[in-house]
């Protein structure tokens, strides 16, 4: 099957303008507002995997086209995991970054064990098929927030091996080694043969 163009199932435009840029044009993305989709896309799995999923097949059923979706959580050793699959909600369902990073630190605030990871799940439905790709980074938060690029809580994530917050890198470089884009290098392994 050849395929042109795809759509993102996200409500996240930063989510949209980091995958397009990795996808370099090969695929042309097309968001749900190309598709007439408005309304908030259902996420009531407890697991990131489940999500991810959830918001794919709402896509695919109820405007018949091939998508993908992904779902992201930060998973916070000393929190147990926590925000995890919570983490857009983290402080209230406002999906506000900076009330979501406060009460990060907050419940952060004495903690030494400061290793936590991004978990990305995305899920592609092709001809009613789903297929998953996985990526996870490894780092640590940070006592305060650095740096001003990216979004959600990329200033107080610290990948390892770097001494500079996701916040501080070029998208590029962010891209290089992020869960989005170890995810998105495999959907784009599996989706070369079909474009
Ligand atoms: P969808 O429409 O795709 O669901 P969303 O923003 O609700 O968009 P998620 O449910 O995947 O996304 O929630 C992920 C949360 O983690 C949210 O608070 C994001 O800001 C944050 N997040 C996701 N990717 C991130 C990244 O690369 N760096 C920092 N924070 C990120």
């Amino acid at each position: 099957m050849l395929m042109h163009s795809i759509v993102f199932a996200t409500g996240n435009s930063n989510k949209i303008a980091e995958v397009s840029q990795l996808l370099d044009g090969k695929i042309d993305i097309q968001s749900l507002g190309d598709i007439g989709c408005e309304e908030t896309l259902p996420e009531t799995s407890a697991t990131i995997a489940g999500n991810a999923s959830e918001k794919a097949w709402y896509v695919h059923k109820n405007y018949k086209v091939n998508c993908f979706s992904e779902d992201t959580g930060l998973e916070v050793e000393a929190l147990n995991g926590e925000p995890g699959v919570y983490s857009a909600r983290y402080a209230g369902p406002a999906h506000d970054d900076e009330a979501n990073m406060s009460l990060l630190l907050a419940n952060m605030k004495g903690e030494e064990d400061r290793r936590a990871r991004f978990h990305t799940v995305i899920a592609l439905i092709i001809d009613g098929k789903e297929h998953q790709f996985e990526g996870v980074v490894e780092g640590q938060i940070i006592h305060h927030k650095k740096g001003n690029q990216g979004f959600g809580y990329d200033p107080i994530f610290m990948p390892d091996g770097y001494n500079r917050t996701f916040a501080q890198m070029s998208s590029e470089e962010k891209s290089s080694i992020s869960h989005r884009g170890q995810a998105v290098q495999k959907l784009v392994a599996f989706l070369k043969g079909k474009v």
